[in-house]
């Protein structure tokens, strides 16, 4: 196997490509092919469908019940499931004797004895876990919008075993998340079908237009991974000539008027050039990057949402924005109003609209808005998968000694950051070979 390799430096590119491409042989599959086995998971092609989906999805209850344990956010238990439950996924054969797991790293002894119980036909720790009551409570209050472990916690200590009781509480948190995302749990839970979120990537493509000719729009998240279903819709957004300011908020504005928007909140960039080279520190609403966002909640019409499911192709880069046929409002009617953020406060309560009849349906949406030069380092990151991102990142530290985000990828030796001008240049920069979105299921 492959042993931790010390930084190097890009000098000899080919030398450095030799090291990063250096790959594990899969034994018991020996055949004319070779099919060999990368040590990092940037490296190797991990598609949505594969043939190990039962271990995949058993290791991924270990990491979920880890991640719920493990107190004072220390998540190595909980990644070293993930690690496991990433390499079966992009594994070449099905695994049918643990054995076939010998010398690839990432799958350590724990994770090896689950795998051998799952393959005998039972795994008694899993078993336990999926009966605890603790872990099914977990599990539902933490799908509650803006509601993470901590808070699933205190609501078991209160005694609560059900969303209603969350719901009739008096004391819930004041978080407008939270007040929203139980209101509107019904609607948040059923999953986002790919067919959707591309018509309603349209319908932003269309008005974003308006407001600024030249925008590029795309749909990104699980959606750009191929995926059939999501919990949220990612857009993230930029212009080639750098004319973003001011942009998020006359959106935001343009969908009230079109009574799409519930509620959200706008944040602006906290972008500075020592997010570059610094350690990364989550901003204040614990995001993992510095843009401008709006993460909210908005109202797609039901017969948006209950279309067929043509199937849109996954799209590479940036795209051309459909050609403007309607008359262009005046951009009068887009100014923004003058307010940071843009809560929830109307003359309803949330539970109030979440019970009226409506011919809508609640969404979780993200708008990310990328500069320029950042946008295809800020296109890998919000592709994801997070799995695929933390790989990247953790290769890019341990093998070039450099640090990648969504807002570039910075040399210590240098201090300089290298541009990339397509997804390709991203992978290029970082000596890897261009994986395909569909590819980054990890
Ligand atoms: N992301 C990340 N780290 C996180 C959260 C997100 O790197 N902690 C990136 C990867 C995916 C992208 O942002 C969008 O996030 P999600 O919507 O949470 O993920 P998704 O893959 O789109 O999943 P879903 O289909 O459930 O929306
Ligand atoms: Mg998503």
């Amino acid at each position: 196997s492959i042993k931790a390799r010390k930084p190097v430096e890009i000098q000899d590119h080919h030398r450095l490509l030799r090291n990063t491409q250096e790959e594990v042989h899969v034994e018991g599959n020996e055949g004319a092919s070779e099919p060999r086995f990368s040590e990092w998971a940037c490296q190797r092609s991990t598609p949505l469908k594969h043939q190990n989906d039962f271990l995949a999805t058993q290791l991924e209850i270990l990491q979920k019940y880890a991640e719920m344990k493990d107190e004072n956010h220390d998540y190595s238990r909980a990644l070293a499931f993930r690690r496991a439950s990433c390499v079966v996924k992009s594994f070449p054969i099905t695994v049918t004797n643990v054995n076939q797991l010998n010398g690839i790293n990432h799958v350590g002894p724990h994770s090896k004895r689950v795998i051998g119980e799952l393959l005998d036909g039972y795994c008694d720790e899993i078993n336990r876990i999926v009966n605890e009551e603790w872990f099914e409570k977990m599990k539902m209050f933490t799908g509650v919008f803006g509601v993470g472990p901590s808070t699933a916690k205190k609501w078991i200590e209160r005694g609560w075993t059900s969303i209603k009781d969350a719901q009739e509480s008096t004391d819930i948190s004041k978080d407008w998340r939270v007040q929203w995302g139980l209101a509107f749990h019904d609607d948040l839970m059923n999953p986002v079908k790919s067919n959707e979120a591309y018509r309603f990537t349209e319908i932003i493509q269309t008005e974003a237009e308006k407001i600024l000719p030249g925008i590029v729009v795309q749909l990104t998240g699980g959606f750009r991974r191929g995926k059939h279903q999501g919990h949220d819709i990612d857009i993230l957004f930029t212009h080639p000539n750098g004319e973003e300011t001011g942009f998020l908020p006359k959106l935001l504005t343009r969908l009230e008027k079109l009574n799409m928007v519930l509620c959200g909140s706008h944040e602006s960039s906290s972008f500075h050039e020592k997010v570059l080279s610094e350690d990364f520190k989550l901003t204040a609403r614990g995001q993992l990057d510095h843009f401008e966002k709006w993460l909210g909640i908005c109202k797609l019409p039901k017969d948006l949402v209950s279309g067929d499911d043509a199937q849109i192709p996954l799209s590479n880069g940036l795209e051309k924005c459909t050609e403007i046929k309607e008359n262009v409002d005046s951009l009068d009617d887009y100014e923004p109003k003058a307010k940071k953020q843009r809560k929830c406060h109307g003359d309803n309560s949330p539970f109030t609209i979440a019970t009226s009849e409506r011919d809508w349906i609640a969404r979780r949406v993200d708008f990310i808005m990328s500069p320029y030069s950042q946008y295809y380092y800020a296109l890998v990151g919000w592709t994801g998968s997070k799995q695929f991102n933390r790989d990247l990142r953790l290769y890019s530290q341990k093998v070039l000694n450099r640090k990648l985000t969504s807002h570039g990828f910075y040399d210590f030796t240098t201090g300089k950051t290298l541009p990339a001008n397509s997804e390709t240049e991203v992978f290029e920069n970082l000596n890897l070979q261009y994986q395909h979105p569909k590819n980054r299921n990890c």
